[in-house]
């Protein structure tokens, strides 16, 4: 029983970081993209549009606003795009 429940865990963790935030966005791996880091990938990011993908206004996109913003298709997808 306990079993299942562990690999179902990291099941989940392994689907969970297979859409976290990409290194290569994340470039000083903090786990957030900064506006400078959104814009290196996406040169196409302006201000306004990294405001739209920054949901909490706190000035960093973290995984949940990047996946948002990829959902949303704010950003292109950095894995089919790449
Ligand atoms: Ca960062
Ligand atoms: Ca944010």
């Amino acid at each position: 029983m306990s079993r299942v429940s562990i690999g179902a865990l990291l099941a989940m963790l392994m689907v969970t970081s297979a859409f976290a935030m990409p290194a290569e966005i994340d470039t000083d791996g903090d786990g957030m993209a900064s506006f400078a880091e959104i814009q290196a990938f996406y040169p196409e990011v302006t201000e306004e549009l990294f405001g739209e993908i920054d949901l909490d206004d706190d000035g960093y996109v973290n995984d949940e606003e990047f996946l948002e913003a990829v959902g949303e298709e704010l950003i292109p997808d950095p894995v089919t795009d790449a």
